[in-house]
């Protein structure tokens, strides 16, 4: 999709408009990023600590013109959250609920299935499936789920359960992560989506999310489902009692994992909304902070494809701005989204693929819709193409 001759032309204008900044720290980093060497964590705090917001994000979006051009990516999804009883209790969720409180659900398979087919008319290309740590439902339930909407929607690709919800599943049914990822992906899971990483930084994950799995958990998890050929994304959530240092751990940790199996397609980092949640007296994270998030991970996770830009979280707004610090990817038309908006969002909860268009558009990008392995999707009136 990347057209050679505007690669060749984003070199040259990188080569001969000279890196600017008032802030004489930046100009050794910015002679590693034009030369393609790797940052150091040092790199990475100096890039937090910067006041030149402008030259970080110029920085951020010379990589991404290196690797994408004006390529920018979205597809056309449905978010499925089958339960939001959970056992977690974590201080940076309002979706989960206790089981018999009030507000908590669970769905029949057949409501499940009939939820996937509702509240869109255009075909989508992805399931987004994840939810709660319910403490009854058995494994079975989750693979049954699987394999009805595989049956339902043999085309559509099953992006489904986070690290979390995998490593509770093995535990209730008595397997091993890898067992459980094997019948997950035997019964039709194509790919895991990346929540449940919050900030690995044990000090920090216990006072936000004290009984999931830990860091190392986690990324063994995701060491196990790269193995084993699912790809996956990663998060991070920011914006709420971390400092600079813990998401510099996080990043660095994220990337040394991904020097060993190339699993992770995305990185998506989550600005932490407080509303509703037990950490509602934390501020909400600024336009300034948003951006400077997206450009430091583009600049710093230099083996990761990909940085989104996922405008439920963000706003359309500054999701469009980020277009230009470092993001190349939008996430989808989501349709319904419910972890953001119990938590207080007032974005949409979904978009059709007409308004992500036109806010790539006008961010001088080019849209390309994709589908979850980033292969381009063509459509007609009658028909979808992937891969083309
Ligand atoms: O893991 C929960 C976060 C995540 C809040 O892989 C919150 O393509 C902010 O991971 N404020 C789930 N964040 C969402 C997620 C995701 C979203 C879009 C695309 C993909 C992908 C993954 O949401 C959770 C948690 O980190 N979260 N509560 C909150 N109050």
């Amino acid at each position: 999709m990347t057209n050679p001759r505007l690669l060749r032309y984003h070199h040259y204008v990188a080569s001969t408009h000279p890196f600017q900044t008032d802030d004489a720290r930046l100009q050794p980093i910015a002679e590693k990023v034009l030369s393609g060497q790797r940052l150091s964590g040092d790199d990475a705090l100096t890039l937090y600590a910067s006041p030149d917001i402008l030259a970080v994000g110029w920085l951020a979006n010379q990589v991404r013109e290196r690797l994408h051009g004006d390529n920018t990516y979205f597809n056309v999804n449905r978010h499925i959250n089958p339960t939001n009883v959970c056992v977690a209790a974590c201080r940076l969720c309002a979706f989960g609920r206790k089981k018999d409180t009030p507000g908590a659900y669970t769905m029949a398979l057949e409501e499940a299935w009939q939820t996937a087919a509702s509240g869109y008319s255009e075909a989508v290309t992805e399931f987004h499936i994840v939810g709660g740590l319910h403490p009854d439902l058995p494994f079975q339930y989750f693979l049954d789920l699987i394999r009805g909407l595989k049956e339902r929607f043999p085309s559509v690709h099953l992006k489904a359960f986070t690290m979390v919800e995998v490593a509770y599943l093995a535990k209730r049914a008595k397997l091993s992560i890898r067992e459980t990822l094997e019948q997950l992906k035997a019964a039709g899971v194509d790919s895991l989506p990346g929540g449940g990483a919050e900030i690995f930084a044990d000090r920090i994950r216990h006072m936000i999310c004290d009984h999931k799995i830990d860091g190392d958990q986690w990324l063994e998890t995701a060491r196990t489902a790269h193995q084993l050929g699912l790809r996956s994304n990663a998060t991070m959530l920011y914006g709420h009692i971390e400092s600079d240092e813990d998401r510099v751990d996080h990043l660095l940790k994220l990337r040394a994992l991904q020097d060993e199996t190339g699993g992770f397609q995305t990185f998506i980092p989550l600005a932490f909304h407080p509303a509703n949640t037990p950490l509602e007296h934390l501020p909400t994270t600024t336009g300034m902070l948003d951006l400077r998030q997206i450009a430091v991970s583009r600049l710093v996770l230099d083996n990761f494809p990909h940085i989104k830009a996922y405008w439920q979280m963000l706003t359309p707004r500054i999701a469009q701005i980020s277009l230009r610090f470092g993001a190349d990817d939008m996430d989808g038309t989501v349709i319904e989204e419910k972890i953001y908006h119990d938590a207080g969002a007032t974005t949409p909860q979904g978009l059709r693929r007409q308004d992500l268009e036109r806010l790539i558009r006008e961010a001088g990008r080019v849209p390309v819709e994709r589908d979850t392995l980033y292969r381009p999707v063509t459509r007609t009136e009658t028909t979808v193409t992937v891969g083309v």
